[in-house]
């Protein structure tokens, strides 16, 4: 059990006394507990961070010579490569229905820029019956057993402040149907908030304002949680990654696992060409040789900018945070007991004590926050598949309240795809004046989980503009 006094003596050490400030206004349950978390702290790799991540904020290092990564296309022209990827996606099918692929969803994020109370998982976003994004992914992967035939086990990262939130929302919901011990929960790591003086930050005066340590966590945390034994025990090969925040994302794609097995392949990532030059997309590169994500943030805006001669973005393939990791890349990722992938620094508005116990509300940025990246175990990988994927098809994620990336938007999108894949089956659907879809239409993955599956499903009569179409 920690003491004060040993605690006290670990604080000076490191210049993070302040911490003990108040603890003699606690009771003593807040008082352990304060005791607790700081016992948690790794303070030397605070020691080694502080400098470089806190008091400072180093230009981004980047290599000097960096060129675009290749990409595999969505959908091949060359008959060759046409008969690869039909032999990629048979690979992919029987891994999934022999049970050797297993989905990860990383749901540890505090949603600060959308401002939605809870995981947000649990949030409403599908057009007409508002299922929640937990929901549509735990269809999808209902929908892998009735299409594929396969099992396909779920693990889900929580954070430390959103775990109990998460598991009661699940229990709540019966596990929309899936069976509970295919569910696999798992809380990822925290990192304690640090003022711009390099002081760790208290929410309160008996806590400490913790943050997720960053998607880049997943790594370690499968490995303490004891999910990747879990995955072991399964024969798991295959981990299909995805966000939380993407109800048009492919929860698992044989299309994409088979082509990654059959490059024997580590990790792997899907690509879209970018928007803009500048969109909020990480950008694959290759750096050395090795396929390397560097983040829209760090990448020069000439380099975001630079064109081809025929005009075309140089740098035109943006990650969409959808990997597939190998068991055994994880597996050797953590073989020391944890994965140190590099710390990256946000700044960020963090309620917290001033040293005289004032609670400050900041209206400023006035915290750092250390998070790791998944993307950075991209160069460690021995073999790397980067698939194209379609924007329409893939990728309409809800981050911010209003605007771009928003419900509204991806509300439309999925409107979109819907009503596309019902006039593939022959459905004939009403259209506004600007071609957009006049009736909400919504396909659960039960009912589809790519366009051809509903062909031959539908029956072909004409919906009217205004009416609601829901298939399951
Ligand atoms: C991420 C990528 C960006 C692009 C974009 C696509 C980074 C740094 N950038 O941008 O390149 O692929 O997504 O949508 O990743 N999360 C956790 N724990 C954490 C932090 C985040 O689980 O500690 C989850 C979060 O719940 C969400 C996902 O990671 O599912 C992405 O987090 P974000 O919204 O902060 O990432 P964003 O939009 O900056």
């Amino acid at each position: 059990m920690a003491t004060y006094q040993d605690a006290l003596a670990v604080l000076r050490r490191h210049g993070q006394e302040h911490l003990l400030g108040f603890c003699g206004e606690l009771p003593a349950q807040g008082r352990q507990g304060l005791l607790e978390q700081i016992q948690s702290i790794d303070f030397d790799q605070l020691d080694r961070l502080i400098p470089t991540h806190v008091l400072s904020s180093p230009a981004p290092q980047l290599p000097r010579e960096i060129v675009p990564a290749p990409v595999l296309p969505a959908a091949p022209r060359d008959p060759a490569a046409q008969a690869a990827y039909a032999q990629a996606r048979r690979r992919g099918r029987e891994a999934i229905a022999a049970g050797r692929v297993a989905a990860l969803v990383v749901a540890g994020g505090d949603g600060t820029r959308l401002g939605f109370a809870g995981p947000k998982g649990s949030l409403p976003v599908t057009p007409v019956r508002r299922k929640t994004l937990f929901q549509v992914f735990a269809e999808g992967l209902l929908a892998c057993r009735r299409f594929y035939g396969g099992n396909v086990p779920w693990y889900i990262m929580t954070s430390p402040a959103n775990d109990a939130a998460t598991r009661e929302f699940f229990a709540r919901n019966k596990f929309f149907g899936l069976p509970a011990e295919d569910v696999f929960f798992f809380a990822q790591g925290r990192m304690p908030a640090l003022g711009r003086d390099g002081k760790i930050l208290l929410a309160d005066k008996g806590l400490i304002a913790w943050n997720p340590d960053g998607h880049g966590g997943s790594v370690t945390a499968l490995r303490r949680s004891g999910a990747l034994d879990d995955m072991a025990r399964r024969q798991i090969e295959v981990i299909s990654y995805f966000q939380v925040d993407n109800p048009l994302v492919h929860c698992v794609d044989p299309l994409f696992v088979g082509l990654h097995l059959e490059a024997g392949a580590e990790m792997s990532a899907k690509a879209l060409p970018k928007r803009d030059p500048l969109e909020k997309l990480g950008n694959f590169c290759l750096v050395d040789g090795k396929a390397t994500v560097i983040e829209y943030s760090d990448l020069p805006e000439e380099l975001a900018r630079a064109t081809r001669p025929d005009g075309t973005l140089k740098f035109s393939a943006g990650s969409i945070a959808i990997h597939l990791f190998s068991r055994g890349f994880l597996e050797k990722l953590t073989a020391g007991g944890e994965c140190r992938l590099p710390f990256h620094r946000a700044l960020k508005k963090a309620p917290c004590l001033a040293p005289t116990g004032v609670r400050i509300q900041p209206d400023q940025p006035n915290a750092v926050k250390l998070e790791m990246f998944v993307f950075d175990a991209l160069p460690l990988a021995k073999e790397t598949v980067i698939l194209e994927t379609l924007r329409d098809e893939e990728f309409s994620p809800v981050k911010n309240s209003t605007g771009e990336d928003s419900l509204a938007t991806c509300l439309h999108d999925q409107v979109r795809r819907a009503a596309r894949w019902l006039e593939n089956a022959g459905l004939r659907l009403p259209r506004d004046a600007a071609g957009q879809p006049a009736a909400a239409v919504e396909i659960s993955p039960l009912a589809a989980l790519e366009a051809d599956d509903l062909i031959g499903k539908i029956h072909p009569e004409r919906i009217q503009a205004g009416q609601e179409l829901y298939l399951e």
